[in-house]
C-alpha cells in the first residue's frame, strides 16, 4: 500500500478528483457536502492498474483550515498537486507547495483539473515551473477532467508508476503513529487512525500515547477497511485500542513505540530560513501543532525552540514552521538537530552552540551527539533516532572518544591529588572520583580505570612506575614512630604498647593501619599492635604448650597481659592458627 496526500488551492477540484479515483466519498462530513468545501481531512483508496493500493489523505484547500491541511501531509510519503486549469496558480497553490517542501516530500504528480472548462496549458505550465523548484522537482502533469473523464486512465498510470517507485520504509523502525481522527465505538472502545509511515503494528502491542506516555494495547488492525493482524508502514491504519478512557484521544497525539522516541519540548533547530523567523511560532510535526518560541544563535541558521506541548521526536525530523500572527502565507522548514540540548547557561553559550550545531549534518549520528554532549545512555541515543549508536564502554553509556580521553586524564589527576590529600588512605574511593568527575555512574570510573590509574580492592591508586616494586613510601614522622613501637617490642615482643603510649606518638587508627599495610608493624586490633611475624612467633611459642591449653597458660607462655592475650587468641583463630574449643580452650590446629 501506499499512501498520497493531495494539496491545492480551493475548489480546484482534489475532492471531486478523489471520488472520480476512488469512487469513495473523501468529504465525509455534511456540512462539507452541503458546502462544496472541505474543512476536515478525508481519506479514500482504490487499486491501481498493476494491483498496488493507493490511500488518499485529502486535504481542504481554504486558507482557514490550512492546520488540518498540514495534519493530513505531515505523515506522507508523496503527494498529488492539484489545479485547476480555469484557476491557474492561486495563494493556497503556493502555500500547499510550500509545506511540501519545508517537509521535504520528494515524490509526487501533477493534476491540472477541470480541463473541460479551460485549456490546461497555461496552468500546466506554471504549476510545473512552481513545482520544479521545490523538493519535488520535476514531476509527471497529467490534464483531467471529472466531468468528462478524460485523463484519468492516464492518471492511474501515472499513479501506478508513482507508487511503485516509492522507496519502501523500513519495517523495523519504531512506530510513531500521529493520530488525525479519534472516536468511540459503542461496545468496542476508541479507535484512532493515522498514515503509519514506517514501522510495523501488530496485534496486542503495547504502545505509549503522547504526551501523557500511557500505555495502550492494540486490540484490533483495521487497514483500507480490512481486519489485518499487522501492518507495516506506509499505510492508513484504524487502531482499536485497550487501556484508553473514552475521548481521551485526539488528532495530534501520536502511538510511539516504548524507548523508541524522545519526549521533549526543548529542541536544537536548524531553520531554512532567508529572512527573518518570527519569535512565537506555530510548530507543526506529523499530525500535530503546538505553539512554540524560538531563539536563533546569532546568524547560524541554527537556533533553539521551546514547544509548549512536548513532542515525540527523533533528531533529523522535520518541522514546518507558521507564524500565527501573519498574514503572509509563510511557511518554514526545520530540522531537528538534537532533541535534549543542553542549558545554554555560560555567557558566549549560545554563540559556541550555533557553531558547533551549524556543522553538523540534517541527520545527524550519534557521533555528533556524543561529541556535544560527551555520554549518552545506548537507550536514550536510539530514543534520539540515532543511527549506528557505539557499543557501551560501562553499563550502557555511550561515549565520544575525546570525552573519555580527557576523562581519563582528570581522574588520574584526581587521584593524584587525593594520594598527595591523603597519603595514608588506601587509595581514593570510587565513588569521591566519580563525583570529583561529575560522572553519573561508578561503572564509568571502574572502566576508565587501567592505564595510569588501577583499581585495587574498591580503590583507586596512581601506579608509580618501577618503585610499585617495595611498599608504598611512608611519611617520615610515621616511620619514625613505628621504629619506636618497634624499639619497645625488641625486648618482650607481647607487650603491645598501651594507648597512651600509641597516641604519644601520634600513631592513631589511621597511622596503623597505613603502617600495617605497609608492612611495617601487625595489627592485632584497634588497640594491639605488634612487630611484624608476632603472629609466627607466637603459635611456635604456644605450640610448645600441651595441647589444648587454656588463656592463662596462653598469657604465661606469651609473657603478656590478658589485654593483649585475648585479643591475641582471637587474631590467631581467624587466622585459623589456634582453635578455639567449645570449652574456651585452644589448640594449634
Ligand atoms: N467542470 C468541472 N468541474 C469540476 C471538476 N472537478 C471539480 N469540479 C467542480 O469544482 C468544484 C470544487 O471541487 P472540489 O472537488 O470540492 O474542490 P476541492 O479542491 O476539493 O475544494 P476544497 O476541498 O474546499 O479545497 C465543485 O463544484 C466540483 O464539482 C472538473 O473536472 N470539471
Ligand atoms: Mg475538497
Amino acid at each position: 500500500m501506499q499512501v498520497i496526500a493531495t494539496a491545492g488551492h480551493v475548489d480546484h477540484g482534489k475532492s471531486t478528483l478523489v471520488r472520480a479515483l476512488t469512487g469513495m466519498e473523501p468529504d465525509r462530513w455534511e456540512e462539507e457536502r452541503k458546502r462544496g468545501l472541505t474543512i476536515d481531512l478525508g481519506f479514500a483508496w482504490t487499486e491501481l492498474p498493476g494491483g498496488e493500493r493507493l490511500a488518499f489523505v485529502d486535504v481542504p484547500g481554504h486558507e482557514r483550515f490550512v492546520p488540518n491541511m498540514l495534519a493530513g501531509l505531515g505523515p506522507v510519503p508523496a503527494v498529488l498537486m492539484v489545479v485547476a486549469a480555469d484557476g491557474g496558480w492561486m495563494p493556497q497553490s503556493a502555500e500547499h507547495l510550500a509545506a511540501v517542501d519545508s517537509l521535504g516530500i520528494s515524490r509526487g504528480l501533477l493534476a491540472v483539473t477541470r480541463a473541460d472548462l479551460a485549456d490546461p496549458g497555461p496552468a500546466l505550465r506554471q504549476a510545473t515551473a512552481e513545482i520544479a523548484a521545490t523538493s519535488l522537482g520535476a514531476v509527471e502533469a497529467i490534464p483531467v477532467s471529472a466531468v468528462t473523464g478524460s485523463g484519468l486512465p492516464a492518471l492511474r498510470n501515472a499513479l501506478a508508476r508513482l507508487a511503485g517507485g516509492l522507496p519502501e520504509p523500513d519495517q523495523a523502525a519504531p512506530v510513531r503513529l500521529w493520530v488525525d481522527r479519534a472516536f468511540s465505538i459503542k461496545g468496542s472502545g476508541t479507535v484512532v487512525t493515522g498514515t503509519l509511515p514506517a514501522g510495523t503494528v501488530r496485534l496486542d502491542d503495547e504502545l505509549l500515547l503522547t504526551p501523557s506516555m500511557r500505555p495502550v494495547r492494540v486490540r484490533s488492525i483495521e487497514s483500507l477497511g480490512e481486519s489485518r493482524e499487522a501492518v507495516s508502514g506506509v499505510a492508513r491504519v484504524a487502531l482499536n485500542l485497550r487501556g484508553v478512557a473514552r475521548e481521551v484521544p485526539g488528532r495530534g497525539m501520536a502511538l510511539v513505540r516504548p524507548g523508541g522516541w524522545t519526549l521533549t519540548s526543548v529542541i536544537d533547530v536548524r531553520i531554512a530560513a532567508s529572512g527573518k523567523v518570527p519569535r512565537e511560532l506555530a510548530v507543526h510535526i506529523g499530525s500535530a501543532r503546538t505553539p512554540g518560541r524560538a531563539r536563533l544563535f546569532g546568524d547560524t541558521g541554527v537556533g533553539r525552540i521551546t514547544l509548549r506541548d512536548p513532542l515525540p521526536l527523533h533528531v533529523g525530523d522535520r518541522l514546518l514552521l507558521r507564524d500565527p500572527g501573519s498574514a503572509e502565507p509563510a511557511i518554514l522548514g526545520a530540522t531537528v538537530l538534537d532533541v535534549t540540548p543542553p542549558e545554554l547557561r555560560r555567557r558566549g553559550a549560545a554563540t559556541a552552540a550555533g557553531a558547533e550545531l551549524a556543522r553538523w549534518p540534517d541527520r545527524p549520528a550519534a557521533a555528533d551527539l556524543l561529541r556535544r554532549h560527551g555520554l549518552l545512555r545506548a537507550g536514550a541515543l536510539t530514543a534520539m533516532g540515532a543511527a549506528d549508536v557505539p557499543v557501551p564502554v560501562a553499563g550502557d553509556w555511550a561515549v565520544d572518544p575525546g570525552f573519555w580521553k580527557t576523562a581519563r586524564q582528570r581522574l588520574a589527576g584526581v587521584v593524584t591529588e587525593h594520594a598527595k590529600r591523603e597519603p595514608l588512605a588506601p587509595g581514593m574511593p570510587v565513588d569521591a572520583a566519580r563525583a570529583a568527575l561529575g560522572l553519573p555512574d561508578r561503572r564509568l570510573v571502574e572502566a576508565l580505570a587501567g592505564g595510569p590509574v588501577r583499581l585495587d580492592g574498591g580503590t583507586l591508586r596512581t601506579s608509580a612506575g618501577p618503585a610499585r616494586a617495595g611498599p608504598p613510601s611512608l611519611p617520615e614522622p610515621l616511620v619514625a614512630a613505628v621504629r619506636a613501637v618497634l624499639a619497645d617490642l625488641a625486648g618482650e615482643p607481647f607487650r603491645a604498647p598501651e594507648a597512651d603510649r600509641l597516641r604519644g606518638l601520634g600513631l592513631d587508627g589511621r597511622a596503623v593501619a597505613a603502617a600495617a599495610r605497609a608492612g611495617l608493624l601487625l595489627r592485632i586490633s584497634d588497640q594491639i599492635v605488634l612487630a611484624p611475624g608476632a603472629d609466627v612467633a607466637a603459635a611456635r611459642a604456644l605450640g610448645r604448650l600441651p595441647q589444648p591449653f587454656t588463656t592463662a597458660e596462653a598469657r604465661k607462655a606469651l609473657g603478656t597481659t590478658r589485654r593483649v592475650a585475648i585479643p591475641l587468641l582471637e587474631f590467631l583463630d581467624r587466622a585459623r592458627i589456634t582453635e578455639r574449643l567449645p570449652d574456651d580452650r585452644r589448640r594449634l590446629r
